[in-house]
């Protein structure tokens, strides 16, 4: 078959070009290591039977290349979960809350207090994990080959996935080449843009009126304004599940503003319903006094719950709403909701994606792809390692669409 010929060509010479960019950079690129977070190594048995072909075509992609010049913090033992755990309920003691401060210090090591892991076991873990979250550009081909006869349906997360992860969260601009190939991929296929932020602000990033926006984490939703491909009627907002929260975001975020204007760099963004509390900008020995201050806001609003992402504290209302159920209702309005012939693909980078990659991996349709250059614990079945190379899959699916297109 022609296809698989020529596309892993191109993907090797994309691959070169990688090899080189990645020697240049990873020596001074200080940046890629601040985000390495404290996940442990997920272990799972699925997926082994396109284990052997990985292995083979994409020892490129092996720890080899990618092995870190100083060592990337390890990984910290904390579980997530149990963290979060403690943060949800409504606000948690101040001793809690110094356990995250603690484990967001220990995932953004500086070069002189990285402790020193052995090499190998680090490569092992990076194995190891790419062995169970394969790179999807590698898999490409296969992952084309499932969703034969299937309608694709693409949800894509913005920071971190289409875009780059920036100090200033208003600057995290998307390239013009990345917003080039999103609107050839909602060309064919119903796209979807799922953020944690507020959907105006993503809107602004993007400015494509041709996709469904649901920002929030999902609790605001919009379809396309224009192409007329897949909308049934009426494109005005679809759902606002915590519309009645307002009044009590609003509030909650101007108390934030004036409980944390005493630190300098602290930032805090109302993305409408929920809040970000930004520590992109802190100085590190200031993160336990900006949780204070966030959980001494936070203590009387019990309806309103702590989440954790990378470097940022958020609020959201306890509502059971998530990017999840967001997939979810919009697989229903595109008229999905249970059909075996969809084919959804999730992109994403955070903790807050994973609630979309578990719907899929519990329909058992379409998959997951983390974004991520170090080995995470996820619910995504495959692995691409930056917005470049989310760029380059979404291109090739557009190429894959198109080729498909010109046969018949
Ligand atoms: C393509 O998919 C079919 C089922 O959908 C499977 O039987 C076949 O082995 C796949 N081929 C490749 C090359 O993955
Ligand atoms: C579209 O939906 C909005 C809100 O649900 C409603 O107010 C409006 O009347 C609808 N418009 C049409 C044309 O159905
Ligand atoms: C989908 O299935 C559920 C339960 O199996 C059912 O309640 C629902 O009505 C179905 N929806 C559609 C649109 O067929
Ligand atoms: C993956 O899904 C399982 C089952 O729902 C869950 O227990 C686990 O916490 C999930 N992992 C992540 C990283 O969310
Ligand atoms: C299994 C597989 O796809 N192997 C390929 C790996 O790459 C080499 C070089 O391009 C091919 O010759 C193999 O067929
Ligand atoms: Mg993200």
């Amino acid at each position: 078959m022609r296809p698989l010929f020529s596309s892993s060509s191109v993907f090797f010479s994309f691959i070169a070009h990688k090899l080189l960019y990645l020697f240049q950079c990873r020596v001074c690129c200080f940046e890629q290591r601040e985000e390495m977070t404290n996940q442990n190594v997920v272990v799972s048995d699925e997926e082994s039977a396109i284990i052997t072909l990985t292995l083979t075509n994409s020892s490129l992609f092996s720890p080899a290349v990618t092995k870190p010049v100083a060592i990337p913090g390890g990984y910290v033992t904390i579980s997530r979960k149990k963290l979060l755990n403690k943060l949800g309920g409504g606000g948690g003691e101040g001793t809690k809350i110094n356990a995250w401060v603690d484990s967001m210090r220990a995932s953004s090591p500086t070069r002189k207090s990285a402790p020193a892991l052995t090499l190998s076991s680090e490569t092992e873990d990076q194995k190891s994990w790419i062995l169970h979250h394969p790179s999807a550009l590698s898999m490409f081909v296969e992952i084309m080959n499932a969703s034969k006869g299937k309608q694709i349906v693409m949800f894509l997360d913005y920071d971190g996935t289409l875009s780059p992860i920036v100090e200033d969260p208003d600057r995290a601009f998307m390239s013009k080449e990345m917003r080039e190939t999103v609107r050839d991929v909602a060309k064919y296929f119903p796209t979807a843009v799922v953020s944690g932020r507020c959907r105006d602000k993503v809107y602004s990033f993007i400015g494509l009126s041709e996709l469904y926006y649901a920002g929030s984490h999902g609790m605001d939703i919009k379809g396309p304004t224009t192409g007329h491909k897949y909308k049934k009627g009426n494109q005005s907002v679809l759902c606002q599940p915590a519309r009645e929260f307002l009044p009590m975001i609003n509030e909650v975020y101007k108390a934030l503003l004036e409980e944390t204007k005493s630190i300098p760099g602290a930032t805090v963004e109302n993305n409408k319903f929920c809040i970000s509390v930004h520590f992109r900008c802190v100085d590190e020995k200031k993160w336990d006094a900006l949780a204070e201050q966030v959980r001494s806001v936070l203590k009387d609003y019990p309806k309103l719950r702590l989440t954790q992402g990378r470097k940022v504290l958020e609020v959201r209302p306890t509502i059971k709403w998530d990017k999840g159920k967001a997939l979810e209702f919009l697989l229903k309005s595109l008229g999905y909701a249970n059909s075996s012939n969809v084919f959804p693909i999730f992109i994403g980078d955070d903790r807050t994606d994973e609630d979309g990659f578990k719907v899929l991996r519990k329909r058992g349709q379409g998959i997951g792809i983390l974004v991520s250059k170090v080995p995470k614990e996820t619910n995504a079945s495959y692995s691409l390692q930056e917005p470049s190379e989310v760029m380059y899959f979404l291109q090739r699916l557009v190429e894959w669409k198109r080729s498909l297109l010109s046969r018949h």
